[in-house]
Protein backbone atom coordinates (compact mmCIF):
# COMPACT_ATOMS: atom_id res chain seq x y z
CA UNK A 1 0.00 0.00 0.00
CA UNK A 2 0.89 3.76 -0.17
CA UNK A 3 1.54 4.79 3.24
CA UNK A 4 2.61 8.36 4.49
CA UNK A 5 4.33 8.87 8.16
CA UNK A 6 4.04 12.40 9.03
CA UNK A 7 6.49 13.11 11.55
CA UNK A 8 10.29 11.64 11.14
CA UNK A 9 11.13 11.21 14.59
CA UNK A 10 12.17 8.93 17.51
CA UNK A 11 8.34 7.30 16.71
CA UNK A 12 7.91 7.75 13.03
CA UNK A 13 10.94 7.10 11.26
CA UNK A 14 11.19 3.60 12.90
CA UNK A 15 7.70 2.76 11.57
CA UNK A 16 7.99 3.95 8.60
CA UNK A 17 11.53 2.17 7.91
CA UNK A 18 9.68 -1.45 9.26
CA UNK A 19 6.44 -0.61 6.92
CA UNK A 20 8.93 -0.02 4.04
CA UNK A 21 10.69 -3.55 4.91
CA UNK A 22 7.27 -4.87 4.75
CA UNK A 23 6.50 -4.17 1.61
CA UNK A 24 4.66 -0.72 1.65
CA UNK A 25 5.62 2.00 -0.62
CA UNK A 26 6.49 4.51 1.95
CA UNK A 27 6.50 8.30 2.26
CA UNK A 28 8.45 9.90 5.27
CA UNK A 29 6.84 13.46 5.61
CA UNK A 30 8.77 15.98 7.89
CA UNK A 31 8.34 20.09 8.08
CA UNK A 32 12.09 20.12 8.86
CA UNK A 33 13.68 20.30 6.06
CA UNK A 34 17.41 19.98 7.65
CA UNK A 35 16.36 16.24 9.04
CA UNK A 36 14.83 15.82 5.72
CA UNK A 37 17.79 16.16 4.11
CA UNK A 38 19.77 13.74 6.67
CA UNK A 39 17.31 11.43 5.87
CA UNK A 40 17.61 11.63 2.07
CA UNK A 41 20.88 11.55 3.02
CA UNK A 42 21.11 7.62 4.54
CA UNK A 43 21.95 9.61 8.26
CA UNK A 44 19.48 8.10 10.77
CA UNK A 45 19.55 10.12 13.85
CA UNK A 46 17.53 7.69 15.67
CA UNK A 47 18.76 4.86 18.37
CA UNK A 48 16.97 2.33 16.79
CA UNK A 49 17.44 2.62 13.23
CA UNK A 50 21.06 2.05 12.18
CA UNK A 51 22.01 4.60 8.97
CA UNK A 52 22.87 1.00 6.64
CA UNK A 53 18.58 -0.11 7.51
CA UNK A 54 17.97 3.00 5.94
CA UNK A 55 19.60 3.36 2.86
CA UNK A 56 18.98 0.01 2.25
CA UNK A 57 14.91 1.03 1.82
CA UNK A 58 16.32 4.63 0.19
CA UNK A 59 18.30 2.56 -2.35
CA UNK A 60 15.40 -0.28 -2.78
CA UNK A 61 13.00 3.14 -3.28
CA UNK A 62 10.69 1.85 -0.85
CA UNK A 63 11.15 4.49 1.51
CA UNK A 64 11.22 8.27 0.65
CA UNK A 65 11.81 11.55 2.84
CA UNK A 66 10.30 14.48 1.90
CA UNK A 67 8.99 17.77 3.23
CA UNK A 68 7.05 18.40 -0.21
CA UNK A 69 3.36 18.41 0.95
CA UNK A 70 2.54 16.92 -3.26
CA UNK A 71 4.29 13.27 -2.50
CA UNK A 72 1.52 12.97 -0.05
CA UNK A 73 -1.11 12.60 -2.93
CA UNK A 74 -2.82 9.44 -3.13
CA UNK A 75 -1.75 7.53 0.27
CA UNK A 76 -4.22 4.84 1.50
CA UNK A 77 -3.08 5.25 5.30
CA UNK A 78 -1.20 8.18 6.76
CA UNK A 79 -0.15 7.40 10.42
CA UNK A 80 0.55 10.77 12.25
CA UNK A 81 3.58 10.82 15.17
CA UNK A 82 4.18 14.51 15.63
CA UNK A 83 5.39 15.58 18.85
CA UNK A 84 2.53 16.42 21.10
CA UNK A 85 4.95 19.32 24.07
CA UNK A 86 3.23 20.39 26.86
CA UNK A 87 3.25 24.48 27.23
CA UNK A 88 3.07 25.96 30.88
CA UNK A 89 0.79 22.62 31.48
CA UNK A 90 -1.53 22.83 29.04
CA UNK A 91 -1.15 20.23 25.74
CA UNK A 92 0.08 21.80 22.82
CA UNK A 93 -1.90 19.90 19.48
CA UNK A 94 -0.72 22.10 17.23
CA UNK A 95 1.15 19.77 15.12
CA UNK A 96 -1.30 17.69 15.17
CA UNK A 97 -4.02 19.86 13.69
CA UNK A 98 -1.50 21.66 10.95
CA UNK A 99 -0.34 17.92 10.09
CA UNK A 100 -4.09 17.00 9.52
CA UNK A 101 -5.00 20.22 7.87
CA UNK A 102 -2.38 19.05 5.51
CA UNK A 103 -3.10 15.42 5.43
CA UNK A 104 -6.90 16.71 4.83
CA UNK A 105 -6.02 17.88 1.71
CA UNK A 106 -4.36 14.57 0.32
CA UNK A 107 -7.17 12.81 1.48
CA UNK A 108 -9.29 10.20 -0.49
CA UNK A 109 -12.23 8.08 -0.51
CA UNK A 110 -11.77 4.93 1.03
CA UNK A 111 -7.91 6.13 2.55
CA UNK A 112 -7.38 5.80 6.49
CA UNK A 113 -5.44 8.46 8.95
CA UNK A 114 -4.18 7.08 12.35
CA UNK A 115 -3.26 9.18 14.92
CA UNK A 116 -0.24 7.74 17.24
CA UNK A 117 0.72 11.28 18.74
CA UNK A 118 0.58 10.68 22.80
CA UNK A 119 -2.56 12.76 23.55
CA UNK A 120 -5.60 12.76 25.65
CA UNK A 121 -8.65 10.96 25.75
CA UNK A 122 -11.22 12.76 22.76
CA UNK A 123 -8.37 14.26 20.45
CA UNK A 124 -8.90 12.07 17.83
CA UNK A 125 -12.91 12.01 17.44
CA UNK A 126 -12.91 15.12 18.91
CA UNK A 127 -10.23 17.32 17.19
CA UNK A 128 -8.69 15.28 14.66
CA UNK A 129 -11.71 14.25 12.54
CA UNK A 130 -13.05 17.79 12.22
CA UNK A 131 -10.17 18.64 10.62
CA UNK A 132 -9.92 15.76 8.07
CA UNK A 133 -13.45 16.60 7.35
CA UNK A 134 -12.98 20.16 6.60
CA UNK A 135 -9.68 19.89 4.62
CA UNK A 136 -11.13 16.83 2.83
CA UNK A 137 -15.30 17.82 2.29
CA UNK A 138 -15.22 13.81 2.89
CA UNK A 139 -17.17 12.03 6.39
CA UNK A 140 -15.53 10.15 8.59
CA UNK A 141 -16.73 6.76 8.71
CA UNK A 142 -18.58 6.59 5.60
CA UNK A 143 -15.77 8.62 3.14
CA UNK A 144 -12.39 7.36 5.18
CA UNK A 145 -10.86 5.31 7.94
CA UNK A 146 -9.43 6.59 10.96
CA UNK A 147 -8.13 5.77 14.55
CA UNK A 148 -5.71 5.39 17.01
CA UNK A 149 -2.48 3.84 18.12
CA UNK A 150 -0.21 4.68 20.40
CA UNK A 151 3.43 4.68 20.05
CA UNK A 152 5.70 2.24 22.76
CA UNK A 153 8.81 3.15 21.72
CA UNK A 154 11.80 2.22 24.34
CA UNK A 155 14.86 3.54 22.83
CA UNK A 156 17.79 0.68 23.18
CA UNK A 157 15.34 -1.48 25.47
CA UNK A 158 17.29 -5.21 25.07
CA UNK A 159 14.47 -7.36 25.59
CA UNK A 160 11.52 -5.44 23.69
CA UNK A 161 12.27 -4.22 20.11
CA UNK A 162 10.04 -1.84 18.35
CA UNK A 163 8.17 -5.04 16.74
CA UNK A 164 7.81 -7.27 19.32
CA UNK A 165 6.35 -4.93 22.07
CA UNK A 166 2.66 -5.48 21.63
CA UNK A 167 0.80 -2.65 20.00
CA UNK A 168 -2.69 -1.63 20.61
CA UNK A 169 -4.73 -0.13 17.65
CA UNK A 170 -8.33 0.99 17.74
CA UNK A 171 -10.82 2.68 15.11
CA UNK A 172 -13.87 4.85 14.61
CA UNK A 173 -15.80 2.18 13.47
CA UNK A 174 -15.41 -1.65 12.81
CA UNK A 175 -13.97 -1.41 8.94
CA UNK A 176 -11.43 1.49 10.69
CA UNK A 177 -10.00 -0.91 12.74
CA UNK A 178 -10.12 -3.82 10.38
CA UNK A 179 -7.86 -1.64 8.26
CA UNK A 180 -5.39 -0.69 10.66
CA UNK A 181 -5.15 -3.73 12.39
CA UNK A 182 -4.06 -5.60 9.21
CA UNK A 183 -2.05 -2.43 8.72
CA UNK A 184 -0.42 -3.03 12.05
CA UNK A 185 -0.40 -6.66 12.15
CA UNK A 186 2.10 -6.54 8.91
CA UNK A 187 4.42 -4.87 11.25
CA UNK A 188 4.10 -6.14 14.61
CA UNK A 189 4.10 -9.44 16.18
CA UNK A 190 1.09 -8.90 18.44
CA UNK A 191 -1.83 -6.08 17.99
CA UNK A 192 -4.57 -5.53 20.67
CA UNK A 193 -7.45 -4.23 19.36
CA UNK A 194 -9.41 -2.29 21.61
CA UNK A 195 -12.91 -0.75 21.16
CA UNK A 196 -11.80 2.63 19.84
CA UNK A 197 -9.78 5.57 20.11
CA UNK A 198 -10.28 6.67 23.65
CA UNK A 199 -9.48 3.59 25.38
CA UNK A 200 -6.52 3.76 23.58
CA UNK A 201 -5.32 7.00 23.99
CA UNK A 202 -5.91 6.87 27.69
CA UNK A 203 -4.53 3.41 28.20
CA UNK A 204 -0.89 5.23 26.74
CA UNK A 205 -1.45 8.05 29.41
CA UNK A 206 -2.24 5.08 31.77
CA UNK A 207 1.13 3.43 31.35
CA UNK A 208 2.95 6.54 31.75
CA UNK A 209 1.01 8.16 34.99
CA UNK A 210 1.83 4.79 36.29
CA UNK A 211 5.60 5.16 35.79
CA UNK A 212 5.36 8.91 36.90
CA UNK A 213 3.43 8.34 40.38
CA UNK A 214 5.80 5.33 41.47
CA UNK A 215 9.13 7.36 40.87
CA UNK A 216 7.60 9.88 42.53
CA UNK A 217 6.30 8.25 45.35
CA UNK A 218 9.96 6.78 45.72
CA UNK A 219 11.48 10.14 45.20
CA UNK A 220 9.62 11.34 47.91
CA UNK A 221 10.59 8.57 50.45
CA UNK A 222 13.84 8.81 49.35
CA UNK A 223 14.19 12.25 51.22
CA UNK A 224 12.38 11.24 54.10
CA UNK A 225 14.60 7.72 54.47
CA UNK A 226 17.70 9.77 54.79
CA UNK A 227 16.46 11.82 57.60
CA UNK A 228 15.05 8.63 59.35
CA UNK A 229 18.62 7.07 58.13
CA UNK A 230 17.40 4.07 56.95
CA UNK A 231 19.05 2.81 53.54
CA UNK A 232 16.51 2.94 51.01
CA UNK A 233 18.42 1.28 47.95
CA UNK A 234 19.02 -1.51 50.25
CA UNK A 235 15.40 -1.77 51.03
CA UNK A 236 14.35 -1.42 47.32
CA UNK A 237 16.50 -4.24 46.50
CA UNK A 238 15.48 -6.10 48.96
CA UNK A 239 11.48 -5.27 47.75
CA UNK A 240 12.26 -6.54 44.81
CA UNK A 241 13.36 -9.88 45.54
CA UNK A 242 9.07 -10.33 45.92
CA UNK A 243 8.33 -12.18 42.41
CA UNK A 244 5.15 -10.76 41.95
CA UNK A 245 2.72 -7.44 42.99
CA UNK A 246 6.15 -5.45 43.01
CA UNK A 247 7.87 -3.22 40.36
CA UNK A 248 11.22 -1.97 40.63
CA UNK A 249 11.83 2.06 41.06
CA UNK A 250 14.68 3.98 42.09
CA UNK A 251 15.32 7.55 43.64
CA UNK A 252 16.77 10.09 41.11
CA UNK A 253 17.47 13.75 40.75
CA UNK A 254 13.71 14.05 39.25
CA UNK A 255 12.39 12.45 35.88
CA UNK A 256 13.04 13.49 32.61
CA UNK A 257 12.93 13.12 29.03
CA UNK A 258 9.83 14.21 26.88
CA UNK A 259 7.51 11.28 28.25
CA UNK A 260 7.01 11.06 31.68
CA UNK A 261 6.82 14.32 32.91
CA UNK A 262 4.27 15.62 29.94
CA UNK A 263 1.91 12.60 28.78
CA UNK A 264 0.46 12.03 32.24
CA UNK A 265 0.01 16.15 32.48
CA UNK A 266 -2.52 16.03 29.50
CA UNK A 267 -4.49 13.12 31.56
CA UNK A 268 -4.55 16.01 35.05
CA UNK A 269 -5.08 18.75 32.30
CA UNK A 270 -7.68 17.28 30.58
CA UNK A 271 -9.78 15.93 34.01
CA UNK A 272 -9.97 19.65 34.94
CA UNK A 273 -10.44 20.79 32.34
CA UNK A 274 -13.65 18.46 31.50
CA UNK A 275 -14.42 17.84 35.47
CA UNK A 276 -13.01 21.11 36.99
CA UNK A 277 -11.42 18.85 39.73
CA UNK A 278 -7.82 17.32 40.05
CA UNK A 279 -6.13 14.34 39.54
CA UNK A 280 -4.58 14.72 42.65
CA UNK A 281 -2.01 11.86 42.05
CA UNK A 282 -0.57 13.11 39.36
CA UNK A 283 -0.73 16.93 40.36
CA UNK A 284 1.20 15.19 43.27
CA UNK A 285 3.95 13.19 41.27
CA UNK A 286 4.56 16.25 39.12
CA UNK A 287 5.56 18.55 42.37
CA UNK A 288 7.60 16.05 44.03
CA UNK A 289 9.77 15.38 41.11
CA UNK A 290 10.16 18.97 39.78
CA UNK A 291 11.21 19.99 43.62
CA UNK A 292 14.10 17.08 43.54
CA UNK A 293 16.76 19.29 41.60
CA UNK A 294 16.08 21.25 44.94
CA UNK A 295 16.41 18.42 47.18
CA UNK A 296 19.93 17.68 45.43
CA UNK A 297 21.01 21.05 45.83
CA UNK A 298 19.93 20.96 50.00
CA UNK A 299 22.51 18.09 50.09
CA UNK A 300 24.85 19.52 48.06
CA UNK A 301 24.97 22.61 50.58
CA UNK A 302 24.69 20.73 53.88
CA UNK A 303 27.42 18.38 52.91
CA UNK A 304 29.66 21.60 52.14
CA UNK A 305 28.29 23.15 54.84
CA UNK A 306 30.05 19.99 56.59
CA UNK A 307 32.97 20.65 54.84
CA UNK A 308 33.68 24.59 55.99
CA UNK A 309 32.55 25.27 52.83
CA UNK A 310 29.65 27.26 51.22
CA UNK A 311 28.25 26.93 47.86
CA UNK A 312 28.98 30.40 47.10
CA UNK A 313 32.41 30.05 45.05
CA UNK A 314 32.76 26.42 45.13
CA UNK A 315 33.64 24.38 41.94
CA UNK A 316 30.67 22.14 41.78
CA UNK A 317 31.20 19.05 38.61
CA UNK A 318 27.81 17.92 37.76
CA UNK A 319 28.58 14.12 36.13
CA UNK A 320 26.03 12.66 33.56
CA UNK A 321 23.67 15.98 32.14
CA UNK A 322 21.18 14.21 30.00
CA UNK A 323 18.34 13.01 31.22
CA UNK A 324 18.50 9.22 32.33
CA UNK A 325 21.32 6.72 31.98
CA UNK A 326 22.82 6.33 28.14
CA UNK A 327 20.52 8.32 26.94
CA UNK A 328 21.59 11.40 24.63
CA UNK A 329 17.90 13.31 25.64
CA UNK A 330 18.89 16.37 27.04
CA UNK A 331 15.21 17.20 27.11
CA UNK A 332 13.43 18.22 30.82
CA UNK A 333 16.67 16.72 31.82
CA UNK A 334 16.53 17.50 36.07
CA UNK A 335 20.23 18.32 35.58
CA UNK A 336 19.22 21.96 33.99
CA UNK A 337 17.14 22.66 37.20
CA UNK A 338 19.99 21.42 39.65
CA UNK A 339 23.15 23.64 37.70
CA UNK A 340 20.56 26.35 37.62
CA UNK A 341 19.66 26.38 41.32
CA UNK A 342 23.45 26.30 41.68
CA UNK A 343 24.81 28.67 39.74
CA UNK A 344 22.13 31.02 41.53
CA UNK A 345 23.43 30.80 44.98
CA UNK A 346 27.07 31.50 43.41
CA UNK A 347 28.56 28.38 42.70
CA UNK A 348 31.25 27.86 39.79
CA UNK A 349 29.31 24.56 37.93
CA UNK A 350 31.06 22.14 34.98
CA UNK A 351 29.12 19.48 33.15
CA UNK A 352 30.26 15.87 32.00
CA UNK A 353 28.35 13.86 29.98
CA UNK A 354 30.07 11.69 27.22
CA UNK A 355 26.99 11.43 25.65
CA UNK A 356 25.64 14.88 24.81
CA UNK A 357 25.31 14.88 20.97
CA UNK A 358 27.57 17.39 18.83
CA UNK A 359 25.32 21.01 18.64
CA UNK A 360 23.75 19.95 21.99
CA UNK A 361 26.36 22.28 23.88
CA UNK A 362 24.51 25.09 23.00
CA UNK A 363 21.31 23.74 25.02
CA UNK A 364 23.11 23.02 28.35
CA UNK A 365 23.33 25.99 30.79
CA UNK A 366 27.12 24.89 32.10
CA UNK A 367 30.67 24.90 30.40
CA UNK A 368 31.56 21.26 29.27
CA UNK A 369 34.83 19.25 30.77
CA UNK A 370 36.02 15.72 30.44
CA UNK A 371 34.74 13.68 33.93
CA UNK A 372 38.74 13.12 34.57
CA UNK A 373 40.57 12.65 37.56
CA UNK A 374 41.95 15.82 37.95
CA UNK A 375 38.34 17.67 37.15
CA UNK A 376 37.07 14.88 39.83
CA UNK A 377 39.86 15.58 42.42
CA UNK A 378 39.99 19.41 42.05
CA UNK A 379 36.14 19.88 42.28
CA UNK A 380 34.51 20.99 45.58
CA UNK A 381 31.34 18.36 44.94
CA UNK A 382 30.97 15.82 42.79
CA UNK A 383 27.39 15.31 41.48
CA UNK A 384 26.79 11.92 39.30
CA UNK A 385 23.08 12.52 38.26
CA UNK A 386 22.89 10.01 35.25
CA UNK A 387 25.40 6.67 35.95
CA UNK A 388 26.15 6.19 32.30
CA UNK A 389 28.52 3.60 31.29
CA UNK A 390 30.83 5.95 30.05
CA UNK A 391 31.97 6.89 33.38
CA UNK A 392 34.89 5.80 35.15
CA UNK A 393 32.48 4.94 38.53
CA UNK A 394 35.29 3.40 40.72
CA UNK A 395 37.75 6.05 40.20
CA UNK A 396 35.31 8.83 40.56
CA UNK A 397 33.90 7.03 43.98
CA UNK A 398 37.68 6.66 45.17
CA UNK A 399 39.08 9.94 43.90
CA UNK A 400 36.34 12.79 44.46
CA UNK A 401 36.55 14.86 47.71
CA UNK A 402 32.93 15.16 48.21
CA UNK A 403 30.38 12.84 45.55
CA UNK A 404 26.64 12.89 46.40
CA UNK A 405 25.89 9.97 44.41
CA UNK A 406 22.12 10.00 43.05
CA UNK A 407 22.14 6.56 41.51
CA UNK A 408 23.69 4.49 44.26
CA UNK A 409 26.79 3.37 41.87
CA UNK A 410 29.30 4.75 43.73
CA UNK A 411 31.73 3.32 46.58
CA UNK A 412 34.79 5.54 48.44
CA UNK A 413 36.06 7.60 51.94
CA UNK A 414 33.36 10.29 50.43
CA UNK A 415 30.62 9.15 48.97
CA UNK A 416 27.01 9.95 50.10
CA UNK A 417 24.19 8.53 48.52
CA UNK A 418 20.99 10.74 47.33
N1 LIG B 1 13.62 7.36 36.45
C1 LIG B 1 13.90 7.33 37.80
N2 LIG B 1 13.70 6.17 38.50
C2 LIG B 1 13.23 5.04 37.89
C3 LIG B 1 12.95 5.09 36.50
C4 LIG B 1 13.16 6.25 35.80
O1 LIG B 1 14.33 8.34 38.39
O2 LIG B 1 13.09 4.02 38.56
C5 LIG B 1 13.81 8.60 35.70
C6 LIG B 1 14.82 8.49 34.60
O3 LIG B 1 16.11 8.82 35.07
C7 LIG B 1 14.33 9.54 33.61
C8 LIG B 1 12.83 9.51 33.79
O4 LIG B 1 12.58 8.91 35.06
O5 LIG B 1 14.80 10.81 33.95
C9 LIG B 1 12.09 8.72 32.71
O6 LIG B 1 12.69 7.46 32.64
P1 LIG B 1 12.00 6.22 31.84
O7 LIG B 1 12.79 5.00 32.22
O8 LIG B 1 10.55 6.22 32.05
O9 LIG B 1 12.38 6.50 30.35
P2 LIG B 1 11.61 7.28 29.19
O10 LIG B 1 11.26 8.67 29.54
O11 LIG B 1 12.44 7.05 27.98
O12 LIG B 1 10.23 6.51 29.10
C10 LIG B 1 9.95 5.79 27.95
C11 LIG B 1 8.47 5.51 27.99
N3 LIG B 1 8.12 4.92 26.73
C12 LIG B 1 7.06 5.40 26.07
O13 LIG B 1 6.38 6.34 26.49
C13 LIG B 1 6.74 4.72 24.80
C14 LIG B 1 8.13 4.57 29.14
O14 LIG B 1 6.75 4.17 29.04
C15 LIG B 1 8.99 3.33 29.05
O15 LIG B 1 8.68 2.46 30.14
C16 LIG B 1 10.45 3.75 29.13
O16 LIG B 1 10.71 4.57 27.96
C17 LIG B 1 11.35 2.55 29.07
O17 LIG B 1 11.09 1.62 29.89
O18 LIG B 1 12.29 2.57 28.28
Amino acid sequence: MQIVVAGQGYVGLPLAVRAAEAGHRVVGYDVDRERVRRLIAGDSFVHDVPSARLRTVLDSRAYSATADEAALADFDIAVITVPTPLHDGVPDLNHIETCARTLGTHLRRGATVVLESTTYPGTTEELLLPILEDASGLKAGADFHAGFSPERIAPGNARWSFETTPKLVSGIDDRSLRVIKGFYDGIFQTTVPVSGPEVAELAKLIENTFRLVNISMINELATLTYRLGVDIWEAIDAAATKPFGFTRFTPGPGVGGHCLPVDPLFLSWKIREELGVPFRFVELADDVNRHMPDYVVRRITQALDQRGKTVNGSRILLLGLTYKINATDLRESPSTRVAELLTNLGAHVQGADPNIQDGDHTKLNVPLVDASEEEITTADAVVLLMDHDTFDLPMIGERAPYVLDCRNRLSGPHVETL
